[in-house]
């Protein structure tokens, strides 16, 4: 992408991208493989879950986000996670701001 990208639109970029890398590695292009989807949790997204290194808690996040249950990480349900990181982070955020005099 252009290099005149907002840092929003960078960030964008980034959550869209990071999906593709794990999901080409095998199999289906554009899905995330149980393993391909262990992956990419435990190292991208190990400091804001915790027990990514679990391979049974990590398979219990795939079912709950697996909505077809195809058994695969398609991007919608990939979003859903972001969206709930994204939610937490939020919270986080709002909390800080509460507590500053
Ligand atoms: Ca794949
Ligand atoms: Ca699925």
């Amino acid at each position: 992408m252009a290099s005149g990208c907002s840092e929003l639109e960078s960030a964008i970029e980034v959550l869209v991208r990071n999906f593709y890398v794990y999901a080409e590695k095998k199999g289906k292009q554009d899905k995330m493989n149980k393993k391909e989807f262990r992956k990419m949790v435990t190292q991208e997204l190990q400091h804001v879950l915790t027990n990514t290194q679990n391979k049974e808690a990590a398979n219990k996040l795939i079912q709950s986000l697996d909505t077809d249950e195809d058994g695969k990480i398609s991007f919608d349900e990939y979003w859903t996670l972001i969206g709930e990181i994204a939610k937490k982070l939020s919270m986080q955020m709002a909390m800080q701001c509460q507590e500053r005099p």
